[in-house]
């Protein structure tokens, strides 16, 4: 089902005809109201008449959430603060948060990828949402709302935490569609069963997750616990929030939106643009921003990008599930490894609950991971034999897949913290 047909299905020739217009209004836009992009296009000798289309793309410097830290907090905007109607930042842990705004215009295109984000994700006017991101200055409450809206969907504006009240009323509001991330998508799984509320008491069709990585593993948990179809969605503050990317039905790619994106993968250490299929740092271009326009912004998030066509019908790119962020990658002894792959592994051995994390520590000069994962009651009070049967186990897959000696603890339920929002998956003792 399409929100916007003439958009979401366009042809290529026609789209990239689309994107390059906007690029270059974009261009002109940056160049003449914010001084800090003039300032770059001017020490490497460009003026916007140099960009005549996407074929000058490579020819722009990148933005990176540095920048945008170090212009906080409204250096970067590229209206005057009286247009600007919603100011949103990111969580940021440390430091200074990253700060971005929205016109009118901004949030009214915002909602109209949320609703198309949406309806590929089974929402329609019949639906009715339970919002469970976060609301706030994190985007996904709130970006998440507006497109419910848009849609016509009645719309839960629950926000995230409160858990026991959460499946209460899932139950007792009909909740079809729930939109939170995976992570406390599990909690809230886990939580109905607690609460003995019965499958069948419950209306639940679709999720709607995203906000952080969740592996294909996860996915299927998820599905089979709530029996309902899961779907990817992708985004990040600094671009728009929500709605940059996201699954159809066919859960082979998430569609990115490139009549308002242009996405290019880069060698995060060479900044080389890669080519279709090519694993890298997906870096984005934001062609249809007001408030907030961002030139060849690095995402710092892995994936590549597939221009095939889907058998939806859509015919915007579609970028892999993101293995992860370049500053969650963890080098143990020389190997790379996101904690998504782990995730994937413990999944699918399956003797696991899938709540895990990853405790990174140096001992005598050496890194080392341990794997925290926790196991049913029953098999944590059944015999050793099989708790280090299971141990062993883990610990080989691990390290025939990813070739990383790692040191496996199976824990007792409801040791590992549960997420009400990202989940933290490693604690680096390396450091605190
Ligand atoms: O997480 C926006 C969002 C809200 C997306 C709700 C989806 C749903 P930030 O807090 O700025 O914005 O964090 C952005 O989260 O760069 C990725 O590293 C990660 N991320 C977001 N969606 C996904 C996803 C929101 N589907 C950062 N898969 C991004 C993997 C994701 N990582």
């Amino acid at each position: 089902m399409y929100w916007n047909q003439s958009f979401e299905c366009m042809n290529r020739e026609e789209l990239r005809e689309l994107q390059s217009r906007r690029l270059v209004d974009t261009i002109n836009q940056v160049y003449h109201n914010v001084p800090y992009y003039r300032n770059l296009m001017q020490q490497r000798g460009l003026v916007p008449e140099d960009i005549g289309g996407i074929e000058d793309l490579h020819l722009l410097p990148f933005t990176t959430k540095r920048d945008l830290r170090e212009n906080y907090p409204y250096g970067l905007f590229a209206v005057p603060l009286s247009e600007i109607v919603r100011i949103h930042a990111s969580s940021g842990t440390t430091g200074r948060p990253t700060v971005v705004g929205y016109t009118r215009q901004d949030i009214i295109n915002w909602s109209e990828l949320m609703a198309r984000t949406l309806t590929s994700g089974g929402t329609t006017k019949e639906s009715v949402i339970q919002v469970a991101y976060g609301y706030g200055l994190f985007t996904g409450g709130l970006g998440v709302h507006y497109g419910a809206e848009r849609v016509g969907a009645s719309v839960i504006p629950i926000s995230g935490g409160n858990t026991k009240r959460q499946a209460m009323l899932m139950r007792d509001f009909g909740t079809t569609v729930l939109a939170c991330t995976p992570s406390y998508a599990l909690h809230l799984a886990e939580t109905i069963d607690e609460m003995n509320i019965r499958r069948d008491e419950l209306k639940l069709k679709y999720g709607i997750f995203g906000a952080e990585p969740w592996s294909e593993a996860l996915r299927q948990e998820l599905e089979n616990k709530l029996n309902i179809s899961a779907i990817d969605i992708y985004g990040l503050s600094e671009v728009i929030g929500p709605g940059v990317a996201s699954e159809c039905q066919c859960k082979a790619g998430l569609h990115i939106a490139e009549d308002f994106f242009i996405a290019e993968i880069i060698d995060p250490d060479t900044c080389e643009v890669l080519g279709e299929g090519e694993v890298g740092e997906l870096v984005l271009t934001t062609i249809n921003k007001e408030g907030l326009p961002v030139i060849r912004y690095r995402t710092r998030d892995i994936t590549s990008l597939n221009y095939s066509l889907c058998d939806c019908g859509r015919t915007h790119v579609r970028m892999n599930k993101i293995l992860g962020r370049t500053d969650d990658m963890l080098i143990i002894r020389g190997v790379n490894v996101f904690p998504s792959q782990i995730e994937s592994i413990l999944m699918e051995i399956g003797d696991t609950k899938p709540h895990y994390q990853l405790i990174v520590d140096r001992v005598n000069n050496l890194d080392c991971l341990e794997v925290w994962v926790e196991v049913s009651e029953e098999l944590f009070s059944d015999e050793v034999r099989k708790l280090e049967d299971l141990n062993r186990k883990i610990t080989r897959e691990i390290q025939g897949t990813l070739g990383l000696s790692v040191k496996v603890r199976l824990v007792e339920p409801r040791t590992i913290e549960r997420s009400e929002g990202k989940a933290k998956r490693v604690i680096d003792k390396r450091i605190l």
